[in-house]
């Protein structure tokens, strides 16, 4: 009898044996030339190292096929209990690269294309970025996959396919540009498209009551516009391991029978119009931006993420165990990357109460044992708040979950501080004003089990400032787990030459177990190895001239001998790439005043993008490019100062940059940045931090101690204790070379054609209200900084605290973040694939 199954493997045999592809040269040699020449149609006249690029991903992508397969069935068969990692950013940036490292193929096929007279990095440089996030938390969600996969968790990551991802930005005239990124132009080799798992998605409406056939009460939710959301998966390689994780991204199609009740009332320009609305919904990634706070279009992006989402869970586990619930909570576990995905607590107990017919009790208990949020922010004014009226509107049955999830809330509130009236009002997730609004992060805490923050600091600053009620009220829910990246990309495949020399010296178990670089400890005083290190740092810092020459029609004068100064990240006020600049104005000012013979060749580079709405952080991308137009083109600081701004900061930047920093600006206003990442990476690749006390630099002082580490500034304490009495003009009136500065930069010396160009700059930072108080700082900056000087001046002692900084630099791999999550939250069991 047909059963219209294709049996297409044994499901058994795949599990123990390894896949039958062939892992040798000449194997690649073979199917990359299948691939050029007769899927992409292409012979040796071709000259675009794109379709190279394609068809060696092909072959690789086959390989991984086999092993995704596999790890399917041990994580079906062995019935585990799973983790789904939600979040509205997946920074992963290029593939290809980080493809072949975690399959332990790169020489091999280096090699290969060697033979073929390719040059692999060309292929590699050739892969467009997928730059589906803003920064930091986007691109945590990438390395933390990588870790899963590493760590053989059976993890999803589950996200949206924005068609647009985070845009391109181009410099004219020193201000920023934004292009829009169409990342699939070309089409993803990486993607495939799973059609049949698609799900339908609810918006608009209104919700009645109906009596279902067994005479219970049940929430219809009727006359909703639909949206089918259509799953694309990303396989997800473990490093060697044998495991292959899913990403599995949503894309936003319109449903065909609402495009047919459309067709049949005859009105074609409708239905084409509702079928653009609905596909927009994963047309582009949303900035972090002030201005896009509260957009319609952003609450539908989370919406559907989450619903989606959990849809899928749900039908698969309808698939395994039918509609018994008993044991959901027991075997499945979600973290929620931020606010964003948190209408996810909603939306659970609606699939689970009015879908599948649990009571509210048996939902709530799920939802609360099942959920868990991380916070990236101590910024009161980035925690998402959304209207209720909104929420009416688009989700209707979710908003009256909402209010019944506030009511019980409420109560245990009264029970816990009998007739605390204030408490109640601040503490509500419905927030009372000139119009009402849902508190995304106060949902987010009440639906879930476990809430952390992201480094020490910020994590105890949650539970004194911020949800400060919470934690009294649950102080167990509470815990920090302190970011990481993944040693893989941000160290093995982004700098190979250091990666070799750290594996020739103390093995290669620190590509799993950064722990290990701890070894190298003892050779920061072998001066042999010393040398090795130096050189290899130099190489690094020549190829980055190199590329940035290229890049660049202006004449630079860069030369490897000066202090490569990297500030790379989001600009925004907080992170105060402005105090970065006043220190190169000042050190513009030394050398103008003849005081620059005695110090050292300086390298300042700046890398980032602003928000497109955000004014302030724009007029600093502007400022840094003006100050670089008259550092650059001033004969006086040739071989002494460079300011360079590096258009279009991105995740493939970022591996060219690392491995050529020498010093890493980490200068947020002490109490502001939750953790910071880039911080570990240039930690990693033995760049030496200049750095408040803030976020995870704290962590990062004390895994490499005092002496290897520049610190300064006000602490995050007497940050507070100045508040209210702040007097940046008195600072200014005390200090001689601050006053300098401000007269080059209030004179108009880097805006001449321009008067008034940086006022508002000026004033935020004169501001008594000023909140980030870059003045505060500018003298201990600038203490700092001539420190470094003195440090880099004794080449030997540098780079001994070089490479003090890679070796104690263990703690902050993603493996070790992952293992903590694992162990206080998920509780997931490592499901082993194959032996190795
Ligand atoms: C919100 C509303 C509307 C539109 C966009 C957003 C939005 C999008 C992205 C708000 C925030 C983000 C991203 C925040 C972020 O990247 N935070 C960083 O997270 C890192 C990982 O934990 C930390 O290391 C950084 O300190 C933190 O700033």
């Amino acid at each position: 009898m047909p059963t219209n199954q294709f049996v297409i493997s044994n499901p058994k045999a795949s599990i123990t044996k390894l896949p039958e592809q062939g892992m040798k040269k000449n194997d690649f040699i073979d199917d990359f030339k299948q691939y050029y020449v007769h899927l992409l149609g292409r012979d040796e006249n071709c000259r675009s190292p794109y379709y190279a690029g394609e068809a060696l991903s092909q072959a690789i992508r086959d390989r991984l096929m086999e092993r995704w397969k596999a790890t399917h069935q041990v994580y079906k068969s062995h019935n585990c209990r799973r983790g789904y990692y939600l979040s509205m950013e997946f920074l992963m940036g290029r593939t290809l690269s980080n493809a072949m490292l975690n399959l332990g193929i790169t020489d091999t096929v280096t090699l290969a294309m060697y033979e073929l007279g390719i040059d692999i990095e060309e292929l590699i440089s050739s892969e467009l970025d997928a730059g589906l996030g803003n920064g930091g938390l986007g691109r945590l969600a990438a390395c933390f996959i990588d870790s899963c996969a590493t760590l053989q968790l059976p993890v999803i990551g589950y996200g949206l396919r924005y068609e647009y991802g985070m845009f391109t930005q181009i410099i004219i005239n020193g201000e920023q540009v934004e292009k829009p990124d169409h990342w699939l132009r070309h089409g993803n080799v990486w993607e495939i498209e799973r059609l049949e798992y698609s799900h339908c998605i609810k918006f608009g409406g209104h919700t009645e009551i109906k009596t279902d056939e067994n005479g219970t009460q049940r929430y219809c939710w009727l006359s909703s516009n639909n949206v089918l959301a259509v799953p694309f998966d990303t396989p997800i390689p473990g490093y060697q391991n044998g495991t292959v994780n899913s990403l599995r991204l949503w894309k936003a199609v319109a449903t065909e029978e609402f495009n047919l009740d459309e067709f049949n009332a005859g009105d074609y320009a409708e239905a084409v119009a509702a079928k653009i609305k609905a596909e927009n919904i994963t047309m582009v990634l949303y900035p972090n931006d002030v201005n896009e706070n509260g957009k319609e279009l952003r609450l539908r992006q989370q919406y559907f993420l989450a619903s989606a989402s959990l849809q899928d869970v749900i039908a698969h586990w309808i698939g395994v165990h039918g509609r018994n619930f008993s044991e959901f909570a027991e075997k499945s576990c979600f973290q929620l990357n931020d606010t964003h995905p948190s209408i996810a607590i909603a939306e659970l107990m609606r699939l689970l109460i009015d879908i599948n017919g649990l009571t509210w009790h048996e939902a709530w208990a799920i939802t609360k044992s099942t959920m868990a949020y991380t916070n990236h922010t101590l910024l009161p004014e980035a925690l998402e708040k959304w209207p209720v009226k909104l929420m009416q509107r688009l989700l209707p049955r979710l908003m009256d979950i909402i209010f019944d999830i506030n009511a019980h809330f409420m109560a245990e509130v009264s029970a816990h501080w009998p007739g605390d009236t204030e408490r109640l009002r601040r503490m509500s997730i419905i927030e009372e004003g000139e119009e009402q609004l849902v508190r995304m992060a106060y949902l987010a805490i009440v639906g879930s089990f476990s809430v952390n923050g992201v480094a020490k600091l910020h994590s105890k600053l949650l539970q004194q400032g911020l949800f400060r009620d919470f934690y009294a009220l649950w102080p167990q829910k509470f815990n920090n787990k302190t970011n990481g990246v993944t040693p893989r990309r941000w160290l093995a495949a982004c700098n190979p030459e250091l990666a070799g020399l750290i594996s020739e010296t103390i093995g290669d178990l620190w590509v799993t177990d950064l722990s290990q670089l701890k070894k190298l400890v003892p050779y920061a005083d072998d001066a042999e190895f010393r040398q090795h290190w130096r050189t290899i740092k130099q190489t690094a810092k020549q190829r980055l001239i190199d590329y940035k020459r290229h890049k660049f029609d202006m004449e630079l004068h860069l030369n490897v001998d000066a202090i490569f100064d990297v500030q790379v990240k989001r600009i925004h006020e907080y992170k105060r790439q402005v105090l970065n600049v006043l220190h190169v104005i000042y050190l513009y000012n030394e050398i103008k005043k003849g005081n620059g013979d005695s110090r050292v060749p300086r390298c300042v580079l700046i890398g980032g993008k602003a928000a497109p709405g955000y004014h302030m952080a724009k007029k600093i991308i502007r400022l840094i490019n003006n100050v670089s137009q008259v550092i650059n083109t001033d004969p006086d600081m040739v071989n002494k100062l460079t300011l360079l701004f590096l258009p279009d900061y991105r995740v493939s930047a970022m591996e060219k940059i690392c491995p050529g920093a020498d010093l890493s600006e980490q200068i947020s206003t002490a109490g502001k940045e939750a953790s910071g990442t880039g911080n570990m990476k240039l930690m990693m690749n033995g760049a030496i931090t200049i750095g408040t006390l803030d976020g995870a630099n704290i962590e990062i002082r004390e895994e490499v101690g005092d002496e290897n580490f520049f610190l300064f500034g006000l602490t995050e304490q007497q940050v507070e204790e100045r508040r209210g009495h702040y007097d940046p003009l008195g600072i200014i009136s005390q200090d001689k070379e601050l006053q300098e500065v401000m007269h080059l930069l209030e004179a108009g010396c880097f805006n001449q054609f321009e008067p008034g160009l940086f006022d508002d700059l000026i004033n935020s930072i004169k501001s008594t209200y000023d909140p980030w108080m870059t003045i505060a700082d500018f003298r201990s900056y600038i203490d700092a900084q001539k420190r470094v000087e003195d440090a880099y001046r004794d080449h030997d002692h540098w780079t001994k605290m070089s490479i003090l900084n890679c070796a104690n630099s263990g703690k902050f791999s993603t493996d070790r973040t992952i293992s903590e999550y694992n162990r206080d939250i998920w509780k997931l069991t490592p499901q082993p694939i194959i032996d190795n």
